[in-house]
């Protein structure tokens, strides 16, 4: 069953923070996420240009509208603005049983004001109270407290004051602490009580924005899983760090924290493992596929999309070989396992990222002449490859790629004639490996042994 959690946040247009981030991070952790916007920004990775928040009215009917028919198991508030909006949401959620996380929103990232200052001690007073946990990083927790943050020590006081103003548990964020170069400190203090300090190294990213929705995003998603709190705020914290690895430049500002991109990059890695051996099957039961395989043997490569090092290729683990009359791959599928056809592939994508499959066989001159036939080929020589490449390890194959695709950019085989030490090669491309598939059965049909 899919437990669902509501989200009272405000709309960031760039779509990165707020309900756009909030509803990214609740559905990759399996939560299905309700929505009440409280304001609408216009802003992008550089400014927040304008605010519009919603009426009172608007927003009480979503409010209701959502928890008269959807079973809610968690709630997060977020960008709440005004009085009236605060009075409103703390007075439909004051007698609620469902845990509430409260993310203390008083500035974007961009500087721009998100809660006005006449308002915070309205927002002090009707909303921590009400929540269950809050989540502020070092600026809110020293304005929520008044105390300001010198030290660690500190840290524990602003969290030991804001529980005191009514909030049963507290997370300070450590982000912006500079203290500490080398590691993020987040405090967490629980309704007993007692500290839990989460350590993570600091990543050389300075300023992320969205990171703060995503987490009290992802620990509502998990008190919705009935996690207990802190374990629900030590996994949101994991949580988030990933997402911060996977931060994305979009626009000319700060960085976009990238909540499902990992999500979307191991479905990717899935398929491409399923497809791939999928077409290993077919290729190896190709009658007299064992005729092309060269000395060196051959393999056959699929990367994810937007692959950019061998880790994001995958191929046989091993090689496919040739036995007596038939072809077996040595062993199963795996990533980062061939170097050569994976240079290729990775070459290949810089001029077409469609084209995803390489499979590499034996150079001889009726397969080639076959192969001139049938598809757009193209060539180089190793010969001509400059010195200061062939010194490189592992350069040679992306320099020949690079060089035979610049006469073809199209090209659906690419061939070199070897060299000393080096064997002749043939490599197939296509977008998939079944397309490659189906380019050997052509290469081969008629084709007398
Ligand atoms: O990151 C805090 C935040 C929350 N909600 C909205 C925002 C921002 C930051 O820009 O725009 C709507």
């Amino acid at each position: 069953m899919v437990q669902a959690a509501l989200t009272i946040a405000g709309s960031d247009s760039s779509g990165g923070a707020g309900i756009q981030a909030d509803m990214k991070t609740m559905s990759a952790l399996g939560i299905y996420s309700c929505t009440v916007i409280t304001a609408i920004t216009a802003q992008n990775t550089l400014n927040v240009d304008h605010i519009l928040p919603l009426s009172a009215d608007i927003i009480k009917k979503q409010i209701m509208s959502v928890l008269s028919d959807i079973p809610i198991h968690a709630i997060k508030i977020g960008m709440v603005y005004n009085n009236e909006i605060i009075t409103t949401v703390s007075d439909i959620l004051k007698n609620s049983k469902i845990p509430i996380v409260l993310d203390p929103i008083i500035s974007a990232g961009t500087g721009a004001r998100l809660l006005e200052q006449e308002f915070l001690s309205d927002f002090k007073i009707k909303l921590l109270p009400i929540c269950d946990v809050v989540t502020p990083n070092i600026h809110e927790a020293e304005i929520l407290s008044g105390i300001k943050i010198k030290n660690e020590n500190d840290i524990k006081k602003t969290a030991l004051k804001i529980q005191k103003l009514g909030a049963k548990n507290v997370v300070v964020k450590g982000g912006h602490f500079k203290n500490n170069d080398e590691m993020i400190i987040d405090t967490i203090l629980n309704d007993r009580g007692k500290f839990t300090l989460i350590k993570n190294p600091r990543m050389k990213i300075a300023e992320t924005h969205g990171s703060g929705c995503n987490f009290s995003a992802a620990v509502t998603a998990f008190l919705a899983l009935k996690f207990p709190m802190v374990l629900a705020c030590l996994m949101a914290n994991k949580y988030v760090h990933n997402s911060i690895v996977n931060t994305v430049k979009i626009g000319k500002g700060i960085p976009v924290n990238n909540p499902i991109s990992s999500m979307y990059e191991d479905s990717c890695r899935f398929k491409v493992i399923e497809e791939l051996a999928y077409a290993v099957d077919k290729l190896t039961s190709i009658k007299n596929f064992e005729k092309l395989i060269p000395e060196s043997q051959s393999n056959i490569v699929y990367a994810i999309p937007n692959a950019n090092n061998i880790d994001d290729v995958a191929g046989v683990s091993g090689r496919i070989v040739k036995a007596g009359d038939r072809s077996v791959p040595t062993s199963g599928i795996k990533f980062g396992v061939s170097r050569h056809v994976a240079s290729s592939i990775l070459e290949y994508m810089k001029t077409n990222q469609l084209v995803r499959s390489a499979l590499n066989i034996k150079n001889e001159k009726r397969i080639l002449d076959k192969c001139n036939r049938l598809f757009r080929v193209t060539h180089y020589e190793r010969k001509w490859e400059p010195k200061t490449i062939k010194n490189r390890e592992g350069r040679s194959i992306s320099w020949g790629v690079s060089r035979a695709l610049s006469k073809n950019p199209d090209a659906d085989i690419i061939y070199h004639t070897g060299d000393i030490g080096k064997e002749p090669m043939i490599i197939i491309f296509g977008q998939n490996p079944q397309e490659v598939v189906d380019k050997v059965k052509s290469i081969l049909d008629n084709m007398k042994f």
